[in-house]
């Protein structure tokens, strides 16, 4: 890893977001594009963070620290993300949003600059959304796709009520349903009767590509 890589995964882990901008210049400057940035360096710290949550060698506030150095890194990165993609064309339209009862969003934001950078017109609806949210306005933009994140087991069940919406006011045919986020499997997809489902942004793009050329 690049010495500035290093440190941007040492800021993540360590909370240290203060400076962080600075740091991403650097990698930028060393000659890194975006994404190697998020996926060598931002994810992976903030992957450690988690890891050491999980086996009790952090408690919450490190957690939030850490989450709070990897939002403000990749806000630092969208716009470059974005640009890396340089696609002119649009290739639909995506509503995407953290389901109710859930606020992670920087998977969520991730996957929503990737989309942008390939082609794709993206509504956000930001997190903490309520199904019949995800409905309204998926009818509204005239959405391809629409895209439910979750991060957790406890808000996954609701993936299943934005789709029970969709079949009750009729118009399931009208959009593709795409669930997301680290607790998804292809049983969890086939249970709730989404179209597809990702894990990562890199495969969420693809399927997304690949769901519209069908
Ligand atoms: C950072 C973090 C937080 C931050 C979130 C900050 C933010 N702005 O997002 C803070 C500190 C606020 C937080 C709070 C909580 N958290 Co938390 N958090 C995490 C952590 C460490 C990392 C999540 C993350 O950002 N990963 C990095 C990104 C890049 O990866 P990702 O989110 O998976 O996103 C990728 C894919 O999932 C996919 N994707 C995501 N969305 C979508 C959408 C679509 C459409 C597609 C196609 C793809 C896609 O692509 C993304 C990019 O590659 C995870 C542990 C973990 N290892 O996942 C726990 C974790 C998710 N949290 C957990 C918990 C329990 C909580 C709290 C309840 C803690 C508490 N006691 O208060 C609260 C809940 C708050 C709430 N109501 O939502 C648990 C959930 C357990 C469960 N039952 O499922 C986890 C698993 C930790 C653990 N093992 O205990 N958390």
């Amino acid at each position: 890893m690049g010495d500035a890589l290093a440190r941007l995964h040492d800021a993540v882990l360590n909370g240290e977001f203060r400076g962080i901008e600075g740091l991403i210049e650097q990698a930028v400057a060393e000659g890194h594009s975006a994404l190697v940035i998020l996926n060598t360096a931002l994810v992976k710290g903030l992957g450690e963070a988690g890891r050491r949550f999980e086996c009790g060698e952090y408690f919450l506030p490190n957690l939030v620290t850490a989450a709070k150095a990897m939002s403000t890194a990749v806000a630092a990165i969208q716009e470059q993300l974005t640009n890396e993609g340089a696609v002119v064309d649009t290739r639909g339209t995506f509503v995407i949003g953290t389901i109710q009862g859930d606020v992670h969003n920087i998977g969520k934001n991730i996957v929503a600059a990737m989309l942008e950078a390939s082609g794709f017109r993206v509504f956000d609806l930001g997190v903490d959304v309520k199904p019949e949210v995800f409905v309204d306005r998926a009818l509204e933009q005239g959405a391809d796709i629409i895209g439910i994140s979750a991060l957790m087991t406890t808000t996954m069940s609701r993936q299943q009520r934005v789709i029970e919406l969709l079949v009750e006011r009729g118009v399931r045919d009208r959009f593709k349903v795409m669930v997301g986020g680290a607790p998804m499997t292809a049983s969890w997809c086939q249970r709730v009767g989404a179209d597809d489902f990702a894990t990562d942004a890199v495969t969420g793009v693809q399927k997304a590509k690949q769901l519209l050329a069908r």
